[in-house]
């Protein structure tokens, strides 16, 4: 799983002609950027409000009452910090105090609300902390100590139970490693995000958001599943288990395209795990081809759910604008509520990739025009361009592309009143025998090529090459971070923990 956007000579280790220009063997077609989630903002009197889930007692600033209630119950300056009910934001007479401060680059949008990336929001954190109306934090929550259990609790983990091994990945919130649990010696994947970067209450519902997910995920053979989590005082650790083939990115860009045989095998895959997820209310919203692991075996495992929606019953939409520019589905760059539809839209999105060894919106020669060349741009695309369908690919094929490309949600495959029967009804999947699929009973048309159970042959070099080591806490950076925000995320899996008891 990449996290975030690679510099291109690290994809490409050739020298371009020309700066700016394609590498030899480059393929800029394959989109290869982080996802993210743009938040809503607000401005009024030179704040730039944002909506805020408050763990502590806070008043509004308006009004003097007190903010409470699940969810997002009040706005928050980013600038000032200043903390309003969300009802009484527009009645806020007194100007914005810290307005020079203004690092973000927020686009106003017709009706006052404005959006903004992921990484622009982090860099917010950094201004000074003014006087709040809020209680003081509470004071820092130590791990749970194993000595400290219940009779016959689960036993909690630590660093210390883990050997690091290598660097498997890395983005700008998280870093994954390979890791060892000594006392197994079973092979892991460990995401480790650093706490300062996700201090923002938004940022704290995604790290929840994941975690719920992971616990679901757990049970569904298409999904990766969790260990277990725990916490240092700057780090977040989430123990997953280890998926050794690779991921989908890792094997498109040295096979082009796919025979149509194999890039119906993981579309069928994946909408098993996504309809999975939409049946518990789930939505994915981040499905990309590095997203998309493959076992020891060749069946495929979803990761990173840090972008999910929780809680959507059919027939709900939300509105939160997110995910990889390249796979984001016209009714949310519309700026429509939307639902499960926005899977389907970015299945489409990678089965034509699989298919065509390029993205459906891959614009030829944009690099040559600057103007063509910006994420604008590419939502125009997305928005209006027909799409066309390389004329090599069959009937079928083009009809399923067809299908999940629909520009409109409700004409959509899979969105339909027989939703999920639609897809595995389509002529495209015909030899699709879908409850052996599920079972893991149909073999794989690709099986990794890998020597031994910790083989990273399938990792890209640029990762694996890294030093693997933690760097060391930095107690300034500690002192500012509010340890209450994450109490209660150690977690154990009953079901794993039974499996290593068996070693
Ligand atoms: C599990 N196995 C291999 C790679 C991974 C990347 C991210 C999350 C889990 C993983």
């Amino acid at each position: 799983m990449r996290l975030l956007h690679f510099p291109v000579k690290i994809l490409f280790p050739n020298v371009p002609a020309a700066p700016g220009m394609p590498c030899a063997g480059e393929d800029r077609s394959i989109y290869r950027r982080g996802a993210r989630r743009w938040r809503k903002l607000y401005r009024v009197n030179g704040h730039i409000f944002q909506a805020k889930r408050f763990n502590r007692r806070a008043f509004c600033a308006f009004c003097q009452d007190r903010i409470w209630g699940l969810g997002r119950q009040g706005f928050k300056c980013i600038q000032c910090k200043l903390l309003v009910h969300k009802k009484c934001h527009k009645l806020v007479q007194k100007p914005c105090s810290n307005e020079h401060v203004d690092p973000i680059e927020v686009k106003d949008d017709a009706n006052g609300e404005s959006t903004l990336g992921r990484a622009s929001s982090v860099r917010s954190r950094a201004d000074p902390e003014p006087p709040l109306p809020e209680t003081p934090p509470a004071p820092a929550s130590a791990p749970v100590r194993n000595e400290d259990l219940e009779p016959g609790s689960q036993r909690q983990y630590s660093l210390d139970d883990f050997e690091l091994i290598r660097v498997i990945g890395r983005g700008s919130y998280a870093k994954v490693l390979m890791v060892e649990l000594k006392r197994t010696k079973r092979v892991y994947a460990m995401k480790v995000i650093k706490k300062a970067l996700v201090t923002d209450d938004e940022d704290i519902d995604w790290v929840q958001t994941e975690k719920h997910v992971f616990e679901t995920a757990s049970n569904h053979p298409f999904l990766v599943g969790l260990h277990s989590c725990f916490q240092t005082p700057s780090r977040l650790f989430f123990v997953i288990e280890f998926v050794r083939g690779g991921d989908l990115m890792f094997h498109m860009q040295r096979q082009r395209r796919l025979p149509e045989e194999h890039a119906r095998f993981y579309a069928a895959e994946i909408s098993l795990a996504l309809h999975f997820l939409h049946e518990r209310g789930v939505i994915y919203r981040d499905l990309k081809l590095d997203n998309v692991l493959l076992d020891h075996e060749g069946h495929i495992k979803l990761t990173d759910y840090g972008m999910c929606k929780e809680g959507v019953r059919p027939g709900d939409t939300t509105s939160t604008f997110c995910g990889t520019p390249n796979y984001i589905a016209p009714e949310i760059l519309r700026g429509e509520e939307y639902g499960f539809s926005v899977d389907w839209w970015a299945l489409g999105v990678l089965t034509y990739e699989m298919l065509a060894g390029r993205s459906p919106f891959d614009i030829a020669h944009a690099a040559d025009n600057p103007d063509q060349n910006t994420e604008d741009y590419l939502f125009q695309v997305i928005l209006e361009k027909t799409i066309r369908i390389p004329r090599s690919l069959s009937v079928k094929a083009a009809s399923v592309l067809k299908g999940f490309l629909n520009k409109n949600p409700v004409e959509r495959l899979g969105c339909g009143e027989a939703g999920f029967l639609d897809i595995v009804n389509h002529p495209f999947f015909k030899s699709i025998e879908w409850e052996m699929l599920e079972l893991k009973q149909v073999v794989p048309p690709f099986k990794p090529r890998l020597e031994g159970e910790r083989d990273l042959a399938n990792f890209p070099p640029e990762f694996t090459d890294e030093p693997v080591h933690l760097t060391p806490d930095n107690d300034t950076v500690i002192a500012d971070i509010d340890q209450s925000e994450f109490e209660g995320f150690e977690y154990v899996n009953p079901l794993l923990m039974s499996l290593e008891d068996c070693v």
